[in-house]
């Protein structure tokens, strides 16, 4: 099985990667769903919406600065840095993520596609102006843009559209993959989970890297019932 992935890998023309919280799981961060997920017994689903902004943003804030405090003091582990060698050696890949933490550009891989933003990006909720801010703990909650209104993070909330070129971009790449790998994610979340089926359908090879069953796994062609970091070395060596 393992020879079998690795082969596909090594001879495929095209590779595309979705990846969800569980590949950051190794490197500290809780993910959404799993047991470590829940912050103070809230939700993502409850949290990460205009919703939830609108009615109490500085306690929205208090979450998002809560995990860039503990994204700050992650590393990327070995399953980010699989996916960064991987993107060297492959003809054409593109690294679709849903997650935010920007622990894919520390690792150093370079063509992402963050269909789900950026927790270190600041956009303000009247001009629409947008920063990058690397300070871990905000000195100010909710920030202040400079045109005096707060900011709210460049995430994509529930309910919220991906950024359209983002998505275009992602949908092209799955259905142009030979080979498309789904790592860490409980594939719940839509559109982004529609990209495996929509990568099967165009006649790619998945493989599934997640320690437990989703949705997906009775559709996939390879399952690795192992975590990332576990796994992936061992998929492109
Ligand atoms: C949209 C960014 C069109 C913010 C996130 C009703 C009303 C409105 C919308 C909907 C609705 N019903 C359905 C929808 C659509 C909705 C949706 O899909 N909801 C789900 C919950 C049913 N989607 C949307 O709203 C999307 N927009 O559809 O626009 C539209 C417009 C208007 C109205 C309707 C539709 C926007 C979705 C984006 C939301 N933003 N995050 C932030 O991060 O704060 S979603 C959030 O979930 C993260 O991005 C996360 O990445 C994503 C998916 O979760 P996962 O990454 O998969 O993480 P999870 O914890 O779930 O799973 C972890 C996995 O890792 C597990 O499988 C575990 O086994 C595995 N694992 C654990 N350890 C390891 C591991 N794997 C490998 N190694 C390990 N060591
Ligand atoms: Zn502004």
């Amino acid at each position: 099985m393992l020879s079998a992935i690795r082969d596909l890998l090594r001879t495929a023309r095209s590779i595309a990667v979705l990846t969800g919280a569980g590949i950051s799981a190794e490197s500290g961060i809780p993910t959404f769903r799993d047991a470590g997920g829940l912050w103070k017994n809230f939700r993502a689903e409850d949290l990460a919406t205009p919703q939830a902004f609108a009615r109490d943003p500085k306690f929205v804030w208090e979450w998002y600065d809560w995990r860039r405090s503990l994204i700050a003091k992650a590393e990327p582990n070995a399953g980010h840095h699989a996916l960064a060698e991987l993107e060297k050696r492959a003809a054409k890949f593109t690294l679709i993520t849903q997650n935010v933490d920007g622990l894919h550009d520390r690792a150093g891989s370079t063509h992402i596609l963050k269909v789900h933003g950026d927790i270190w990006t600041l956009r303000c909720t009247r001009c629409g102006h947008e920063r990058h801010d690397p300070r871990p703990s905000l000195p100010e909650l909710p920030p202040r843009c400079p045109c005096g209104a707060i900011e709210r993070p460049g995430v994509v909330w529930f309910g919220e559209n991906l950024p359209p070129d983002l998505w275009e971009k992602a949908e092209r790449a799955a259905s142009a993959a030979d080979v498309f790998l789904v790592v860490g994610t409980s594939a719940l979340v839509y559109p982004a989970a529609g990209l495996v089926h929509l990568a099967k359908a165009s006649g790619a090879k998945v493989v599934e890297v997640n320690p437990a069953e989703t949705p997906v796994s009775e559709m996939v062609d390879f399952s690795r019932r192992a975590p990332a970091a576990e796994a992936l070395p061992l998929l492109i060596s």
